[in-house]
């Protein structure tokens, strides 16, 4: 099983769309082991975008994912990263995949509601910069055996 780290981004949260966002999550058989809402500290959110340090919009970026709250959460199931990237859809909205949470809810670039991690290098590295492990529970749930053979 995959662990991998989402956000709802402060759009998303402003807009009223964390209850449907979790929806998806759950409704597709992942599990949230982990999960809080809190102002992501500046330090935070460079470290969390460190890739793009150098991209022009790497200012904006920190300044908007540090605005107000956003939910961070840890994701766990079989290929959690790669299914949690679809989920969200295409960085840019407007190339989103109806169905998918940027296809259905975004239009630009810089509001496209969710993060999710890109890869399992990525996905260590997010999930330990937002969460101490104390904060991490690890346990069953009684559908697994409706979702997993
Ligand atoms: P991802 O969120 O799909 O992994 P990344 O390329 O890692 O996409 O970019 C991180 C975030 O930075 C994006 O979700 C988006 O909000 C923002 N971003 C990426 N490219 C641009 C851009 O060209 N202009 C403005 N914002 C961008
Ligand atoms: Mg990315």
């Amino acid at each position: 099983m995959e662990q991998t780290y989402v956000m709802v981004k402060p759009d998303g949260v402003q807009r009223g769309l964390v209850g449907e966002i979790i929806s998806r999550i759950e409704r597709r058989g992942l599990k949230i082991i982990a999960l809080r809402i809190n102002v992501i500290k500046e330090a935070t959110a460079k470290e969390h975008y460190i890739e793009h340090e150098t991209k022009s919009f790497f200012t904006s970026l920190v300044k908007f994912i540090v605005s107000s709250p956003s939910i961070s959460m840890v994701v766990t199931g079989k290929d959690a990263i790669r299914v949690m990237r679809t989920i969200a859809g295409a960085t840019n909205p407007v190339d989103a995949t109806p169905g998918t949470i940027r296809g259905d809810f975004a239009l630009d670039i810089g509001r496209n509601v969710v993060h999710a991690s890109d890869s399992t290098d990525a996905a260590a590295r997010e999930i330990a910069i937002h969460f101490k492990d104390s904060e991490i529970w690890k346990y069953s749930k009684i559908d697994e055996v409706c979702i997993y053979e």
